[in-house]
C-alpha cells in the first residue's frame, strides 16, 4: 500500500497526529508525490497542488499542468454548487451551517472562495475561516480562500482547475463562494452545475437592484437571515421574489426556481436547500444535460482561454505593439482614418503570423 501522507490512521484518531505523516522535502516533490497525495485524499497535498496553480514560477506552473493532465478520470457523481450574494448577506455563515449539514449526509466537501476584491487589496478572505470554524477543522472538509493576486487566466479559470483537483482528492460536493460584485459570478456560472443566489430580507423591489444577469443565472433563491424580527419580512420577500422570477425564463424546461427561507444562525431550511440541489441535478441528469453542460463548459473555457492567450501573445510581439501605439497616436492627431489604422494592424499581425518572428 502506498504511504498515506497525512491521512488519518487508526493510530491517530484520538490525537489527530499521524505518526506516518511524511512531507517530502522541496527538492524531492515530483509528479508522483502529488498524484499519490491526491489519490490518497490528502488535504495537505491538495493544498500544495492548488498553490502550484497560483504560482507565477514557470517550473511550478508546468508541474501544475502535468498534474492536471494526469487527472483524466474526474470521479462521477460530484456536484459543483456556486453560491453568490452581495457582501454581508451571510454566504460564509450559510456555508458553515449548510456544510455541516452536508457532512452529516456523509459528503466530503470542498469550499473555494472567489473574491475579486481580494485581488485588488492582495489579501485573501481569511476571515472566512473564522466564520467556518466547524468546517475549518473537519477532516472531510477543505476550505481554500481566494488567491491573493493575479492568476493565469483569471479567477474563474483558476477555480475551475482547483475544482478538478478537489474532486480528484475525493471531495464530492464542491461549493464555490462568490461575492456578487459584477462579472465574476457570471463567470463562475461557467464552472458550476447549479447556482444559488443568497438574498436577505428586504423590500421586494430589491430585485431591481440586483443585476439582471445574476438573477438569470440563479437556479435556486435563498432568503437567508429568516429569523427573529426579520422572519416576517423574509416571508414577504419570499413572495415578492416568487412573483418576480416568474418573469425570467429558465433555460431548463420543467424547472421552476425555488425561493427558500433559511437561517444560517438558527440552522433552519438546510434540508430544503439540499433537496432542491439534488432535485435540480436529478433533472439535469434525466434530460441528459448534466454531462453535456460540463462538456460545453469545458469547450467554452478552452475557447475563451485560447482567445485571451492569443491576444497576449500577439501583443507581446514588439512590432505589433509598436505599430499599435503609432497608429493610435496618428489617430489621435487626426492624420489617418480608423479603418486604415485597423488595416495596418491587420497587415502587421498577418506578416508576423507568416514568419517565425
Ligand atoms: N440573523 C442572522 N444573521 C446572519 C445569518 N447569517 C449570517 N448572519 C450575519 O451576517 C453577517 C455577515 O455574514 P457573512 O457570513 O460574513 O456574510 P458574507 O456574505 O460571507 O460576507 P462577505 O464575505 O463579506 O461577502 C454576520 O454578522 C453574520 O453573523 C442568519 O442566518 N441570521
Ligand atoms: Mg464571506
Amino acid at each position: 500500500m502506498p504511504p498515506q501522507y497525512g491521512m488519518a490512521t487508526s493510530k491517530n484518531t484520538k490525537t489527530g497526529i499521524n505518526p506516518d505523516f511524511s512531507v517530502k522535502s522541496r527538492k524531492t516533490k515530483d509528479l508522483t508525490y502529488y498524484l499519490n497525495g491526491l489519490q490518497n485524499n490528502n488535504r495537505y497535498i491538495l493544498s500544495e497542488c492548488i498553490t502550484l496553480l497560483e504560482s507565477t514560477h514557470e517550473a511550478k506552473r508546468k508541474l501544475a499542468e502535468a498534474i492536471l493532465d494526469s487527472l483524466s478520470n474526474v470521479p462521477d457523481g460530484t456536484i459543483r454548487v456556486g453560491i453568490t450574494g452581495s457582501p454581508g448577506v451571510g454566504k460564509s455563515t450559510f456555508i458553515e451551517t449548510f456544510g455541516t449539514y452536508l457532512l452529516e449526509q456523509k459528503h466530503r466537501i470542498a469550499i473555494l472562495a472567489v473574491d475579486p476584491s481580494s485581488q485588488k487589496n492582495k489579501g485573501s478572505i481569511l476571515g472566512d475561516k473564522t466564520r467556518m470554524q466547524n468546517l475549518a477543522v473537519h477532516p472531510d472538509a477543505f476550505i481554500r480562500p481566494s488567491p491573493a493576486g493575479d492568476v493565469l487566466g483569471g479567477t474563474a479559470a483558476y477555480t475551475k482547475e482547483a475544482i478538478q483537483l478537489c474532486e480528484s482528492a475525493g471531495f464530492d460536493f464542491i461549493i464555490v463562494e462568490t461575492v456578487g460584485v459584477g462579472q465574476s459570478e457570471i463567470e463562475v456560472d461557467h464552472i458550476t452545475d447549479i447556482n444559488i443566489l443568497l438574498l436577505q430580507p428586504g423590500a421586494g423591489d430589491d430585485i431591481q437592484g440586483i443585476k439582471r444577469g445574476i438573477v438569470e443565472n440563479a437556479d435556486v433563491f435563498i432568503i437567508n437571515k429568516a429569523d427573529g424580527q426579520q422572519l416576517e419580512l423574509a416571508k414577504q420577500t419570499k413572495i415578492a421574489y416568487t412573483n418576480a422570477i416568474q418573469l425570467f425564463h429558465h433555460d431548463i424546461k420543467d424547472w421552476t426556481c425555488p425561493v427558500l427561507l433559511t437561517s444560517a444562525i438558527e440552522n433552519t431550511g438546510m434540508e430544503q436547500v439540499y433537496e432542491s440541489i439534488l432535485q435540480y441535478i436529478r433533472l439535469l441528469k434525466q434530460n441528459g444535460q448534466f454531462k453535456l453542460r460540463r462538456q460545453l463548459q469545458e469547450k467554452k473555457w478552452f475557447e475563451k482561454q485560447t482567445k485571451q492567450r492569443l491576444y497576449q501573445i500577439v501583443f507581446e510581439n514588439k512590432k505589433v505593439s509598436e505599430v499599435f501605439f503609432s497608429q493610435a497616436e496618428q489617430l489621435k492627431m487626426g492624420g489617418i482614418s480608423t479603418r486604415s489604422a485597423i488595416q495596418r494592424m491587420e497587415a502587421t499581425i498577418r506578416s508576423i503570423l507568416n514568419t517565425d518572428d
